[in-house]
């Protein structure tokens, strides 16, 4: 049986804030410095990172989810649903940057780490520009 829409949307959503919950870690110790640089949390966020954009969040994007329904409204634009080359091609690069960011995490080399998450962040964005609604 199908997903239901509200349960996709949910699904996705709860994907994209835990992913950003741990760029938020890694942002605050190699790019920020608020946070004492420490290598096993920095990985670990890597890690939840490199899996959720590897879980096959494509699944979620189902017709009839292009518009909240029992939980907060998305933000996707249509063209994200008439374009599936161009996102598959987004999506590849983020699921990418992500998972070269898990192998430079695990090398603790901060620097290199801060140029990756750059790398990484380009990616998120090359997708919201395209495609997520203004607010
Ligand atoms: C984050 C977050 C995003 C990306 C984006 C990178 O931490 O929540 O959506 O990084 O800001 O450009």
């Amino acid at each position: 049986a199908q997903m239901k829409p509200e349960d996709a949307i949910k699904n996705r959503q709860s994907g994209y804030t835990f992913m950003a919950w741990n760029m938020g870690k890694i942002k605050a110790q190699v790019v920020d410095g608020t946070t004492p640089y420490n290598k096993d949390q920095v990985v670990a966020a890597a890690n939840v990172i490199a899996a959720t954009a590897n879980s096959g969040m494509g699944a979620l994007y189902l017709p009839g989810t292009d518009k909240g329904k029992g939980w907060k409204d998305t933000r996707l634009k249509a063209e994200f649903f008439k374009e599936q080359e161009e996102v598959g091609k987004i999506a590849k690069n983020f699921i990418e940057q992500a998972n070269t960011l898990q192998k430079v995490a695990m090398t603790g080399d901060q620097a290199a780490i801060k140029a990756q998450f750059g790398e990484m962040g380009k990616a998120c964005k090359a997708c919201h520009d395209k495609y997520r609604v203004e607010e």
